[in-house]
């Protein structure tokens, strides 16, 4: 059995706990909230980023358990609030080495040569010019040391540069009032996000890793990080940025995986 299989094995052995934690959230809603979030759900991952809970013992599952029967706000905050902030760290809280993870192994990752990438953009925005690196470098860039956390039972926390992706889909014109966001790769993943988690201010189209050119296994020439999503939300080697109204899915999000997937 895969890695990956074994995981999301493991996965479902917690099942009950991730219905029992969902049906707390779910009574603290009302209206139309409720009714979202019935639909939707939170993950294992997605209770982990809700509680700050690590949950690979008995005793934190209980933790995790109590900690989200007492809060109320909290948890339509990070449902529903687009603008919340993740926590942010410092330089000597970040895991190293950062941890590497796709659908295959690091040697695998696919090798793009600087020279020839061009960042394609589709859909509902005004200029469909494709972007180079050097063009994509130029613009004015910001840093983040956040939490990126994989629904296969892991954390890590990196530091992030690029450009905020609200600002990127304003350059390009971007319909803002569209429903998605969708991100083809160049390796066969592909996901996508939801406009309010877009133009959320921590979102951005990281350029670099630790300050350094993002490397091939982080995901070169650049990913789309967001600290308020579950790891396999975060494209890596994105070849493509579409802006549609058309639901986009995912290449884990398609085989079981909750398209909300965090925040
Ligand atoms: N293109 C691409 N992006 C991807 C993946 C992938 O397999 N291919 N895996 C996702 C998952 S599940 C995780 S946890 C993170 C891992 O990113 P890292 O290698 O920087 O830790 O990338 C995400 N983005
Ligand atoms: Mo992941």
């Amino acid at each position: 059995m895969s890695e990956k299989k074994k995981s999301i094995n493991s996965a479902l052995d917690t099942r009950a706990f991730i219905n029992e934690a969902n049906n707390i959230i779910a009574k603290k809603l009302d209206g139309e909230k409720r009714r979202l979030f019935l639909k939707q759900g939170l993950t294992l991952g997605g209770i982990v980023m809700l509680t700050g809970c690590d949950i690979s013992d008995n005793s934190s599952v209980d933790k995790a358990l109590t900690t989200m029967s007492g809060f109320n706000d909290r948890v339509q905050a990070w449902l529903f609030d687009g603008q919340r902030l993740a926590p942010v760290y410092t330089e000597s809280q970040m895991t190293r080495p950062f941890p590497f993870n796709a659908y295959y192994g690091e040697d695998d990752a696919p090798v793009i040569d600087p020279n020839n990438y061009e960042l394609d953009i589709a859909g509902l925005v005004s200029d469909k010019r494709s972007w180079t690196l050097p063009m994509l470098h130029k613009m004015s860039s910001v840093s983040q040391i956040t939490r990126h956390i994989c629904v296969e039972g892991w954390s890590a926390i990196g530091k992030w540069g690029g450009i905020p992706f609200a600002d990127f889909l304003k350059i390009i014109g971007a319909d803002l009032t569209a429903k998605y966001v969708s991100f083809k790769c160049e390796d066969d993943y592909y996901t996508s996000i939801d406009m309010a988690t877009a133009l959320h201010p921590q979102t951005l189209l990281a350029l670099t890793y630790d300050g350094q050119i993002l490397p091939r296994k982080y995901g070169f020439p650049m990913k789309l990080r967001m600290p308020t999503k579950l790891g396999y939300k975060n494209p890596k080697h994105i070849k493509v940025i579409e802006v549609t109204n058309q639901y986009p899915g995912g290449y884990w999000e398609d085989q079981g995986y909750n398209w909300f997937g965090g925040s």
